[in-house]
């Protein structure tokens, strides 16, 4: 009787959902073509209820301006070149004009030097690229002269707001990321203006702070621009610091500058020596940065991004295996949160933001090895997020990924990273190779032409 209700105990027990059947190309391509339908369902959504604003808030059916009374366009030049890459001609062409005809910096408001470096200067420096108008380079440079007093610091690392009609500046307090992770798009600025300033300025920047890290190789997370004193001395791989190392390597592919090169190598070989943590799998944690005492055992979505990185620095073993890690933390709680602690499973700020890294670093990955496990696990995942995430009105963030209750924004990243990452895995054909171009970090694809 016993070993019959155990039996039945067994039998009825919750089982992880099988795997998807391998992809064929066939699959693919219909994969792929789901995620234009879905892009092309959130377009419309964002055309529908928040045109001409920056971003949709799709339960509410309302818009949402980042900065009040005054919108950047902030959904349509990040999604302009996915729009073009999967080849939804009529909503890129809706995109395109709307940008021309309305978009314009001469506000006097303080705008965040990093999110509209990654953002709206990389979409147009993307959207040039992609199509050839220069009306977009030219918006691009004047976005970008606008931004250059953010950099007017003692250091030389930038303040993190910036006036974009007064120039004045604001906020000293900042951090690697903010301050690391603009020089391929000052850079690719500087090279299709020939105006050096704008390379020479983003670059000294991240000469400033890599300089500053400490004996162990290792950057903190919070500095102070103007007296260049760290004020947090955490190291991890999580926002605030994650991009920093993306741009050292990046900047170097994309530039071919050495001093860039050196300063990855510098920078990858602490993290892993420092950073890394065996605890059933490779994770990347929290370490005090001049002793190297663990801090914290927490890594989320986005240290995610990590394995992309890894792998285009040619370090798959470590990228396979942390991609691993990444894609427990996803099944742990059936969508990734955004931070887990990994040495209880347990996840510990349980939001989803509908962020893309680690359908990213499935891309990089499934790239560079052209292992069907990365496509598979990306089909799962875009099931998972489909499955979630999808409203009426477009796609929405999760507040708990436990219970799965939805939020009600919809981030412009969504259509400039997370959709676009999930169709260069999935298409058999994809519009771009991984070779010929350096996506930035918002996934706006950089082309080395001059
Ligand atoms: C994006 O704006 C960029 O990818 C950035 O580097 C990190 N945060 C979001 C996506 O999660």
């Amino acid at each position: 009787m016993k070993a019959l209700a155990l039996l039945l105990l067994v039998a009825c027990a919750p089982h992880p959902p099988a795997p998807p059947a391998p992809p064929t190309r066939a699959s693919r391509a219909e994969l792929a073509g789901r995620v234009q339908g879905e892009l092309r369902h959130s377009w419309q959504a964002y055309r529908r209820l928040a045109w001409g604003h920056d971003e949709l808030n799709p339960l509410s059916r309302t818009a949402h301006d980042w900065y009040p009374g005054v919108t950047l366009l902030m959904t349509p030049v990040d999604s302009l070149d996915t729009l073009l890459l999967l080849g939804l001609r009529e909503e890129a062409e809706e995109a395109r004009a709307v940008i021309l005809e309305r978009l314009s910096f001469d506000q006097d408001v303080f705008v965040k030097n990093f999110e509209i470096t990654i953002r709206l200067l990389g979409g147009l420096l993307s959207a040039h690229q992609l199509t050839g108008d220069a009306r977009f380079l030219a918006l691009a440079r004047e976005l970008g002269r606008r931004l250059l007093p953010a950099f007017d610091s003692p250091t030389g690392m930038p303040y993190v707001d910036v006036n974009l009609r007064t120039g004045k500046v604001r906020g000293k307090k900042s951090n690697p990321a903010e301050i690391g992770t603009l020089l391929l798009e000052f850079g690719t600025l500087a090279r299709l203006t020939k105006e050096e300033v704008f390379y020479a300025k983003a670059k000294q920047a991240l000469v400033a702070l890599h300089a500053r890290r400490s004996p162990l190789g290792l950057p903190g997370s919070t500095i102070d621009v103007e007296t260049g004193q760290w004020l947090d001395r955490k190291s991890h791989v999580g926002g605030g610091i994650d991009s920093y190392y993306e741009y050292l390597l990046k900047g170097w592919l994309l530039f071919g500058d050495p001093d860039l090169k050196k300063m990855w190598d510098e920078g990858a070989a602490a993290l892993n020596r420092h950073v890394a943590d065996e605890a059933g799998g490779l994770w990347y944690g929290e370490v005090d940065m001049d002793t190297g005492a663990r801090t914290a055992s927490e890594f989320g979505a986005l240290h995610a991004f990590l394995p992309a990185v890894l792998a285009l620095g040619g370090d798959l073993e470590r990228a396979r295996r942390l991609q691993e890690s990444s894609y427990r933390m996803w099944t742990a709680t059936g969508i990734e949160p955004e931070v887990l602690d990994y040495r209880r499973m347990r996840g510990t700020s349980l939001g989803y933001q509908l962020r893309p890294e680690i359908v990213e670093s499935a891309y990089y990955l499934h790239h560079f090895t052209r292992d069907e496990r990365y496509v598979q696990m990306g089909q799962a995942m875009f099931e998972d997020v489909v499955r979630a995430c999808r409203t009426e009105a477009g796609y929405t963030v999760l507040d708990d990924v436990l219970t799965k209750k939805q939020g009600d924004r919809m981030p412009s990243f969504f259509l400039a990273e997370t959709l676009k990452y999930f169709y260069l895995l999935f298409a058999p054909e994809p519009p771009l190779e991984l070779g010929q171009v350096v996506f930035n970090t918002e996934a706006h694809p950089l082309r080395r032409t001059w």
